[in-house]
């Protein structure tokens, strides 16, 4: 049956049921399903499979970006292997989460060889995901990386770092993710911007969105170091109270990052009604619509997204699709755009 873009989608292992092949489509996905240091609630390494089994129900007309998706989006398969290392880490992490919580240090000898184990695990993922990306990124594909928690795109990150000089990222989440290492885990949820600031100096700006829980050294380090722009969500509510508009805001936010931008979208960033099962809700949040309208002037801008990713996105074992369903249409969106920002790229 010829593909109709106006049915509804039939399930074939691409997301949002699309008919691209790896040669015919601008845009790459990667599932990432990893949650191996998710601290409070795991999960998110279902997403990958549960946002692919809502995104059929979108309809791709969609009235920011049109016919974006004829550009193509592509799916890279789910890997078995990295699916069952990041299993075997969480099953680690667990012990050493349990261990730490009664009191032990995180140098003793019963924590250690399990959190070294854990750490070598996210250092083999880090590689195999630069190892994924890089090639794509070389010949010109951006990437987005379906996660998995909120660790799984520094080797993307890195390979980025590699193919542009220069580029900042537009981070949306509820946490700042700037601490140095969490619970001893160094490739954490928790650190993946501190490790981006720390290990890709082509990143020469990131401008977080969101924030609303953060511990005071990643509030320090963020304050002294001018790489870090922080917009956060009680300065943006203060704004909305005092009649500032979310237009006038956005363009604050823009105006600092340079021309290629990468996206790393949390969905706890968004209000918890959004994303009710995420590893660490917090109350408050930008609504669906800010976050698309954010991206929308972004790329009205002239501005290049040069790849993204989407993290913490945890399915309901309850049942409900709401969670992956957001995710789905949050993905979309991100795909739009960055389809988009090329195009606006392309006729400059
Ligand atoms: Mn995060």
């Amino acid at each position: 049956m010829p593909f109709n873009p106006n049915n509804i989608g039939i399930p074939n292992g691409s997301y949002f049921a699309l008919p691209f092949t790896a040669d015919n489509a601008l845009l790459a996905l990667l599932p990432v399903p990893w949650d191996a240091t998710t601290s409070y609630r795991p999960g998110a390494a279902n997403a990958p499979q549960a946002i692919l089994a809502a995104s059929p129900q979108i309809d791709l007309f969609d009235l920011d970006n049109g016919d974006a998706w004829t550009a193509g989006i592509y799916t890279l398969p789910e890997s078995v292997e990295i699916r069952r290392l990041g299993r075997a880490a969480r099953r680690n992490a667990e012990k050493v989460i349990a261990l730490l919580e009664k009191g032990a240090d995180e140098n003793s000898a019963t924590v250690k060889p399990y959190l070294d184990s854990v750490n070598k695990a996210s250092s083999t993922l880090n590689s195999w995901v630069y190892g994924q990306t890089l090639p794509l990124l070389r010949r010109g594909q951006p990437v987005g990386l379906v996660g998995g928690d909120h660790s799984t795109p520094l080797g993307y990150i890195r390979a980025l770092g590699e193919v542009h000089e220069s580029f900042g990222i537009l981070h949306i989440d509820a946490h700042a993710d700037l601490r140095k290492a969490y619970e001893g885990f160094e490739f954490s949820h928790a650190s993946i911007m501190y490790n981006v600031i720390k290990h890709v100096p082509s990143v020469k700006k990131l401008v977080q969105v969101g924030v609303r829980d953060l511990c005071k050294d990643e509030a320090e380090f963020a304050e002294s170091n001018p790489l870090i722009e922080q917009f956060n969500d009680y300065r943006l509510h203060e704004n909305f109270f005092n009649n500032i508009t979310w237009g006038t805001l956005c363009e604050k936010i823009l105006v600092s990052l340079p021309q290629k931008v990468y996206i790393s979208f949390d969905i706890d960033g968004l209000s918890p009604d959004c994303c009710p099962n995420t590893g660490t809700p917090v109350p408050g949040g930008l609504s669906f619509h800010q976050a698309s309208y954010l991206l929308k002037q972004l790329v009205k801008q002239g501005k290049t997204i040069v790849g993204f990713d989407l993290c913490e996105v945890a399915p309901d074992h309850s049942g409900s699709e709401w969670d992956a369903t957001v995710g789905a249409r949050v993905l979309y969106k991100l795909c739009g755009f960055c389809i988009r920002s090329h195009e606006e790229h392309r006729k400059i």
